[in-house]
């Protein structure tokens, strides 16, 4: 572990963070977004890779944000390893430039979407989400994106489309984990069309107004906050419309332990551990799970019909 003294910090040391609760306290203040552009440029000498041009999204939470320490440097993401340390510490080799995502399967406009084209397809959002992940821990992450639904109305999907498969990069050069069969790589994912296209689904490119760290997913992931965080894949390479349910890469590796679904449920337990509580990252004492991770209002009309037991 690095302890670093006091002394150490040098005052240059301005975190990603607190440039970007600086930058929305002063966009609050001016009362308004046009100034926000402006701010960006100067932003952009503390922090390089600003992306500048964001606006708040809606549905957004008052909570407290996690630590930039702790957003991008407690994490998940198995092809880099698999302790929470791993992928801050190994994520450099990852390039997240030159990049493209295939559009696939049953669209009408199928395609390879280059980052930068992508980048481009929407104006960006800060969203601020709670995310849950399915060992029992939380954040809240200020994240950087758009709709996902934007990408899919631009693709065109045909009527027999009804879910979407995502894939995460597989290139060993790159991810220093993929030689462990934790899983069977590559990654892969999947939502329901309508889960897909959700206005809270993001394609997300930042956190904390910043180009999205290596280990967080860069250049662009998913992100779907009322789910574990296990559905909302990293770093992905293609998108693929298809007619049948996918099967996870979680799913193969433990049929019993993730479903499908994994709508973030207090009343449905993992098959190893109880869900009712979490504990959100900075916090000691543990919180209640929140049904559908508190976007209940926005969700809940999606699984009606839907036994939340058996489709777990
Ligand atoms: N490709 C890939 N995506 C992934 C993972 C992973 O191991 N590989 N881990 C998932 C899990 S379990 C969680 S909790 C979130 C963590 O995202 P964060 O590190 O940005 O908070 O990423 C998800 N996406
Ligand atoms: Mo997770």
């Amino acid at each position: 572990m690095l302890i670093q003294h006091p002394a150490d910090i040098r005052p240059s040391e301005i975190t990603p963070a607190e440039v970007y609760r600086g930058r929305r306290e002063f966009i609050r203040a001016a009362g308004g977004l046009a100034l926000a552009a402006g701010l960006g440029a100067r932003v952009g000498e503390v922090a390089a890779a600003k992306l500048t041009g964001s606006r708040p999204g809606p549905f957004g939470t008052r909570e407290e944000m996690t630590p930039w320490k702790d957003v991008t440097g407690y994490n998940n993401f198995y092809e880099f390893g698999s302790d929470k340390e791993d992928p801050a510490r190994h994520a450099g080799s990852l390039r997240p430039r030159p990049w493209t995502v295939r559009v696939e399967g049953l669209v009408r406009r199928p395609g390879d979407y280059d980052i930068d084209t992508l980048l481009g397809l929407a104006p960006l959002e800060d969203r601020i989400y709670r995310m849950r992940c399915v060992e029992g821990w939380s954040m809240v992450i200020p994240w950087v994106g758009y709709p996902l639904d934007a990408l899919i109305r631009r693709v065109e999907p045909l009527g027999s489309a009804r879910y979407l498969e995502f894939t995460t990069l597989n290139d060993r050069a790159q991810m220093p984990g993929l030689r462990y069969p934790l899983l069977d790589w590559p990654y892969t994912e999947g939502l329901r069309l309508d889960e897909a296209r959700h206005p809270l689904t993001l394609l997300a490119v930042g956190l904390y107004g910043e180009t999205l760290p290596n280990q967080n997913g860069a250049p662009v992931r998913i992100v779907v906050p009322w789910k574990y965080g296990f559905k909302s894949a990293k770093s992905i390479v293609s998108i693929r419309f298809v007619e049948k349910q996918p099967l996870s890469a979680w799913m193969k590796a433990a049929p019993r332990e993730y479903g499908f679904y994994s709508n973030v449920n207090p009343e449905v337990d993992h098959a190893r551990w109880s869900q009712a509580k979490e504990r959100r990252i900075g916090e000691f004492f543990k919180r209640k799970t929140l049904m559908y991770n508190g976007y209940g209002e926005q969700v809940a009309r999606m699984y009606s019909n839907l036994d939340l037991r058996r489709y777990f």
